[in-house]
């Protein structure tokens, strides 16, 4: 639902071209799980005003950001970090020490890490490229990223890594986009986390309005 944007406290989440900014989609999805009124306001990306348009609104220059009267939140975690304080009745991290413990540690290196995965499978929710990027390096990073599915939801039972849907979701979202538009081979658990991940409304939300951007 979109706030009234000269409301003080209202919330404007600034994101680049939805089809092709994998890190704008993860506060998004936090967001619309925790019921947020917000405002989604895209930053074509690649275009000669791109850089511009984002300083204008962020001094980091990069999207995503959030806006909440003179607090700007830049970075795809610290947002879902403010936005689990802002909702704290969604649970966006899990409730037990150790499994946010767990949870903030996979958000984490999916944050820092897995650079091959990006390079060599970018996010394009618009084309699919079944075998494209399945360079050695991105294939490893996969496995690793199956590892830790693997591992969260025998623990958790799932259907989401930590049973509901926590930051740690959102923050794999975009990749389970990459493992179906490149056709990367999933085992059974692993296929079944991607459809759960790409059913959520938040992922049909941020999709629609993806293919409705593109006209
Ligand atoms: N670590 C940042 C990365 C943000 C990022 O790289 N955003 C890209 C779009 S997906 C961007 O702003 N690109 C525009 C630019 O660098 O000019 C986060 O987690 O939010």
């Amino acid at each position: 639902m979109a706030s009234n944007p000269t409301d003080p406290k209202a919330l404007i989440l600034h994101v680049g071209t939805k089809h092709l900014s994998s890190w704008s989609m993860r506060p998004f999805l936090a967001l619309v799980y925790a019921g947020a009124e917000f405002t989604c306001r895209t930053i074509p990306l690649d275009r000669p005003t791109t850089k511009e348009a984002i300083l204008a609104v962020n001094p980091t220059g990069k999207v995503p950001v959030l806006v909440q009267g003179d607090l700007v939140v830049s970075d795809s975690l610290a947002i879902c970090e403010y936005v689990a304080e802002l909702f704290p009745h969604a649970r966006l991290w899990p409730e037990k020490r150790e499994a946010r413990a767990r949870a903030r540690s996979i958000s984490a290196e999916m944050h820092a890490g897995f650079a091959a995965l990006r390079r060599d499978m970018p996010m394009n929710l618009v084309e699919n490229r079944p075998g494209v990027g399945h360079t050695p390096e991105a294939l490893a990073d996969a496995a690793r990223v199956m590892t830790i599915w693997r591992e969260a939801l025998a623990r958790s039972g799932g259907p989401f890594l930590f049973g509901t849907f926590t930051i740690a979701d959102a923050m794999f979202a975009p990749v389970a986009t990459r493992f179906q538009t490149y056709g990367v081979e999933l085992d059974a658990t692993c296929r079944t986390y991607v459809d759960t991940v790409l059913a959520t409304s938040g992922f049909e939300r941020w999709k629609r309005e993806a293919l409705a951007e593109r006209g």
